[in-house]
């Protein structure tokens, strides 16, 4: 199989300034730049937006058929909004997501706390399909909008003796209804190696199907790591810190022997309570077979060459 290296992928494939413009005029047009109301769309009007919005990164698009704009914001994990799926939606409009800030800071030459309206600016956002899958045996493909975190990352000059990056989100005790439980040891925190963090398939994602994030899906800013499991996307992010240890996470600390740092997603690997070589989509009703790297095997699998993936998992 043909390893695609980052390094193989242009920039141009990455970030097209072009593309970028097109599809801003698009959705200018079409009315559908940041404004709430078009969560009220029907599916199929927001399917027509959809089908002529520029898509991005040739390397990172999937063909496959994006799972329902409801669907992917009434299905959703944010336990700090409550465990089970709808209770996000219900929720999560309880958080003020403006003003906000992300502070970068640890291992890095220029710390710097950047409000969310210059962390809009940092790139052109480009619409990319991605498939998110989760833990729990099901996935939904996800047209987010996002741009590659290494973009916020360089702005801080990482330093040479930076191994990691963590990852902490929002807690706001008063408008998060789930978090009088410690089900989780709040706030929630996610970490990825320093090189998975600069891959360009990481995506720092303010929106998706051309509309800002709804707070369920992790407004304002979130990640999306689309090669491993849902729970390594943290949501609703007020601090990235840079630094040369392994980050303790809030599920591994949770089940250490279920959820491990990596968590790549890999059907030869099974949770220890489950199976995880199937997946269902969100929508289907037959199971599909699981891809290992979610299917970006050719994109991420040089990030863990000679790794023993079963005791990395
Ligand atoms: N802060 C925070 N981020 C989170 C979670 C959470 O509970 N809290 N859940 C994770 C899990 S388990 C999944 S599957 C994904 C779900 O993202 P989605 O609802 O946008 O599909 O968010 C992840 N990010
Ligand atoms: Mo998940």
């Amino acid at each position: 199989m043909l390893i695609r290296r980052p390094a193989d992928i242009a920039p141009s494939e990455i970030t097209s300034p072009a593309l970028y413009k097109r599809r801003r005029d698009f959705l200018r047009a079409s009315g559908l730049l940041a404004i709430g109301g078009a969560a009220l769309l029907s599916e199929d009007a927001l399917a027509a937006k959809l089908a002529g919005v520029v898509q991005g990164a040739p390397a990172f698009r999937v063909s496959d058929t994006p799972t329902k704009f409801k669907d992917i914001t009434t299905y959703n994990n944010y336990y700090e909004f409550g465990v089970n799926k709808d209770e996000p939606a219900e929720n999560a409009g309880a958080l003020k997501t403006r003003p906000w800030t992300v502070t970068v800071d640890g291992m890095c030459a220029k710390p710097r706390t950047f409000a969310i309206e210059d962390i809009l600016k940092l790139a052109p956002i480009e619409e990319r399909i991605y498939r998110m899958r989760c833990v729990e045996g099901w996935s939904m493909v996800i047209p987010w909008d996002g741009f590659p975190l290494s973009k916020l990352l360089a702005q801080v000059e990482p330093l040479g003796s930076a191994k990691f990056v963590e990852f902490t989100t929002a807690l706001d005790r008063k408008a998060m209804n789930g978090v009088r439980y410690e089900i989780l040891d709040w706030p929630y925190r996610e970490g990825l190696r320093l090189d998975e963090a600069m891959h360009p398939l990481t995506l720092l994602t303010v929106g998706l199907y051309g509309q800002d994030l709804l707070n369920q899906n992790g407004a304002p800013v979130r990640i999306v790591v689309p090669w491993k499991y849902g729970f390594k996307s943290a949501k609703s992010i007020v601090h990235i810190r840079l630094t040369d240890t392994m980050p303790s996470t809030a599920w591994n600390k949770a089940a250490a022997n279920e959820y491990g740092f990596y968590s790549n997603v890999n059907p030869d690997v099974d949770h220890p309570r489950w199976s995880q070589a199937t997946e269902r989509r969100i929508g289907e009703f037959a199971k599909r077979k699981t891809l290992l790297f979610n299917g970006y095997a050719d994109q991420v699998g040089s990030l863990y060459a000679g790794m023993d993936l079963k005791k990395n998992f």
